[in-house]
């Protein structure tokens, strides 16, 4: 069986790290692995919404893979650095939705991979965090930038300088995660909301994905520059068209994506 696991149904890729017997550690190949599957989704036009998980029910992604990382020279974690920051890219500006179903521990560059995506939704028995200072080094697959982006300059400073871990309940409180539900009902959870998101308008919804980007990465003058561009962008389409009328006909929109 691979490392990592496609499937497609109704419009939702589901891709899962099976490395069940590391925790779903982060290692070449399963990098490798999350970067076809993730281009694959993003260029099968039948695909909305990307899910993604990790296989059984004890872990996400328990981070980098410590053995593989062992014995690495600075110039080998390197070019293992831009592969990881290329994989995490993708989740991260890929034109699709993305959520992160976190089923378990969600360590180091698990929990870079779940924050590299769009949406978090967690497992009650989720613990996540970034220990890699328990190892002397500092995470390295976006999480300096993106944690803190998401939670604040001093909530992202705790979590990395003390690598303690938080519970899917205190994750939840400081908006690292968006919901959190039992183990049970996760994957369901995380399907309802995909299947939601793939009823609305599919170019709205990437031009917005597109453009809450936009507001991570330069000022807000040139956030709402953007944001003017691609919102006019929108009104060309005849999705735009059709969602308008549906509104004023009382009726649910038929959208073509075109
Ligand atoms: N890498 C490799 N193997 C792992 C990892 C990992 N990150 N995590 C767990 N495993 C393996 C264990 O070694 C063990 O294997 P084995 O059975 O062969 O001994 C198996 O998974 C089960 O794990 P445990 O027996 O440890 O399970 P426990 O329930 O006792 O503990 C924990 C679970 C708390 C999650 C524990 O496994 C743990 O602390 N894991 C490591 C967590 C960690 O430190 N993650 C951060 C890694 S560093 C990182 O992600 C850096 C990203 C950026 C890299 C680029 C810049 C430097």
């Amino acid at each position: 069986m691979s490392v990592v696991t496609l499937e497609k149904e109704n419009g939702i890729a589901t891709i899962t790290v099976n490395r069940p017997e590391s925790l779903n550690a982060l290692n070449s190949e399963v990098l490798d692995g999350l970067k076809n599957a993730a281009e694959d989704a993003l260029a099968d036009d039948g695909v909305f919404v990307v899910i993604v998980t990790g296989a059984g029910e004890k872990a996400f992604v328990a981070g980098a893979d410590i053995k593989e990382m062992t014995g690495k020279t600075p110039m080998d974690m390197r070019k293992f650095t831009i592969k990881g920051h290329k994989v995490m890219d993708l989740f991260a500006k890929m034109e699709k939705p993305t959520i992160a179903a976190i089923n378990g521990f969600a360590l180091g560059g698990g929990c870079e991979l779940a924050i590299a995506c769009d949406i978090r939704l967690a497992s009650d028995n989720a613990k996540i965090g970034v220990p890699e200072v328990n190892l002397g080094i500092f995470p390295g697959f976006g999480g300096t930038q993106r944690l803190t982006s998401l939670l604040g300059k001093g909530r992202a400073s705790e979590m990395v300088f003390t690598g303690g871990m938080i519970t899917a309940e205190e994750a939840e409180r400081i908006g690292l995660v968006n919901h959190v539900y039992p183990q049970a009902e996760l994957m369901n959870e995380a399907r309802a909301m995909a299947e939601e998101i793939s009823t609305k308008g599919p170019l709205a919804v990437r031009l917005a994905k597109s453009s809450i980007n936009r507001a991570l990465e330069g000022g807000l003058d040139d956030g709402l520059a953007y944001e003017r561009e691609l919102v006019s962008l929108s009104f060309s389409t005849e999705d735009k068209v059709e969602g308008l009328k549906a509104f004023l006909e009382k009726r649910p929109p038929n959208f073509k994506g075109k």
